[in-house]
């Protein structure tokens, strides 16, 4: 066994054994995935997994939430506050070890995953707020906002629509900072993807904007090394890296097969699967510890990068105060003094009746006044919903300081992009559209109730009197 190898295989076999312990979960993809969650965590992820909210932080995203035992195989390797115990008590009621990754349960999960596609659309969310920031805060000489957004994504997230939305404005909005790892394994539960997913993956992602790389070998760290280095230097287009890897990869009887990816392996197979992959430890959870001094170097590198960072904060704050000031006050998601001036008695020397719309687009552009981290838009409802921001500008290529966010016509993706804005911090989101419409975004609402974010879900033509449009923009269900 390599050194490499010893390192994808501590992490590869705490999850084997975690999905075993629990007697269920899912091991496959865990298994087929360490090598390029090893190589981007170890090589590329700037992360202190002693203070997991570092603003200027990568973000990592498992947006195939089911392979939750890889993610925290690799947060209680790098030395985030999650003790191997919480491994050994996978998906058991009360652990911070939940069968999908949580959102301000676990230290070091950046969202809430599980139904597919959403965390591919969070991390697009992230990549727009850091290009904002960036474009506001950073000056010649100072980068203070400069992050990648990170994502393992899988097959089954890549067939749903969401990601589709999602792939789509992220490359018309260029955001090169955005980095996916597409874990290429042809399997979904019902087996072969072929059965329902034949395109070409990669030619869809070119037509969307995107640089596409490979398909790679991804289960080999050197591949995927180079891939990711590419991916880095395109400062135009998102990056997908097309790896093809192995589901169970190791499991003699189950690798590269359905039977890998939702159910634990049995007993007998994880002794097969650890022979043949040369690991020699009988028990499970063994941890060596060269590699867990190895991978724990995350922490003094983490300490370090951040420290570096304060150290650079320092500067800006003394060469542009008003910018750091403000920055601050942005980051801090605090509503600054006098938010609502202006508020008061809005609406009294109205004479005649006003639609609500009217009447929200008006609080609305009052509060952007003094609420600078007030982002967002419409699915090309705008100037209906009445939420365009009055001279804040469009944020596009041509202006990534705009407020004003057009989403296209596109619900899903908008809802789930405005929780990874709100997760990021520095945003505060909004988003609008008809209230009949509202179930084409319910999944995004969804997840971003349960991870309590901030996000303004503004819903309008919310009667059943609204007019000409006719029963099919009746919001009677929703109403119901
Ligand atoms: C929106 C949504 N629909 C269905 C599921 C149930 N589900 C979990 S994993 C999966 C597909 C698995 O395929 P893939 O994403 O390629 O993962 P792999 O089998 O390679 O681990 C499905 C349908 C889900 N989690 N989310
Ligand atoms: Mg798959």
């Amino acid at each position: 066994m390599t050194q490499d190898e010893l390192y994808i295989n501590t992490i590869r076999f705490l999850a084997v054994d975690a999905v075993q312990k629990a007697n269920s979960g899912h091991p496959g993809a865990p298994m087929g995935a360490a090598p390029m969650a090893y190589v981007l965590w170890q090589h590329f992820l700037k992360h202190n997994p002693c203070d997991a909210s570092w603003v200027d932080r990568d973000r990592f995203i498992l947006s195939a939430g089911h392979a939750s035992a890889l993610l925290y195989s690799l947060l209680y390797l790098t030395g985030y506050d999650l003790p191997l115990d919480e491994l050994k008590n996978f998906r058991q009621w009360g652990s911070k070890t939940p069968g999908h990754p949580e959102f301000g349960l676990t230290p070091g999960v950046e969202t809430t995953t599980g139904p597919l596609g959403q965390g591919f659309a969070n991390g697009v969310g992230m990549a727009i707020a850091e290009k904002w920031l960036s474009e506001h805060y950073n000056r010649p000489g100072h980068k203070v906002i400069d992050h990648y957004t990170y994502a393992i994504v899988s097959d089954g997230d890549l067939m749903e629509g969401v990601s589709s939305e999602a792939a789509s404005l992220a490359g018309t909005l260029r955001l090169s900072k955005l980095i996916y790892l597409y874990d290429d394994n042809n399997i979904s539960i019902e087996g072969d993807t072929d059965i329902t997913f034949t395109e070409d993956v990669g030619q869809r992602f070119s037509a969307y904007g995107w640089q596409v790389i490979g398909p790679i070998d991804g289960m080999d760290t050197d591949s995927v090394y180079n891939a990711i280095k590419i991916a880095q230097t395109d400062q135009d287009h998102p990056s997908l890296v097309i790896c093809k890897t192995i589901i169970g990869y190791g499991s003699p009887n189950r690798q590269g097969t359905g039977l890998a990816h939702g159910e634990p392996l049995g007993e007998e197979e994880v002794e097969l699967a650890k022979q043949r992959l040369g690991w020699l430890y009988k028990e499970p959870f063994i941890v060596p510890t060269e590699a867990l001094k190895h991978l724990r170097q995350a922490q003094e590198r983490g300490r370090k990068q951040q420290s570096e960072w304060q150290n650079q904060m320092k500067k800006y704050r003394s060469a542009y105060p008003e910018e750091a000031r403000r920055l601050e006050v942005d980051l801090s998601g605090d509503l600054p003094d006098g938010w609502d001036k202006g508020l008061d008695g809005l609406f009294l020397k109205e004479e005649k009746p006003m639609a609500t719309r009217e009447a929200s687009g008006m609080v609305l552009n009052i509060v952007s006044q003094k609420v600078h981290a007030l982002v967002g838009g419409s699915a090309d409802l705008a100037p209906s919903t009445k939420t365009t921001l009055k001279e804040k500008g469009h944020f596009g290529v041509d202006n990534y300081r705009g407020h004003n966010l057009h989403f296209g016509v596109r619900e899903h993706a908008m809802g789930a992009i405005a929780s990874g804005m709100a997760l990021h911090g520095g945003i505060i989101p909004y988003t609008a559209t008809f209230l009949v419409f509202y179930d084409y975004m319910r999944p995004a609402v969804r997840l971003a109730s349960m991870m309590k974010q901030r996000v303004i879900f503004i819903f309008t033509h919310d009667s059943v009197g609204l007019g000409e449009d006719g029963p099919t923009h009746q919001p009677i269900e929703q109403l119901a």
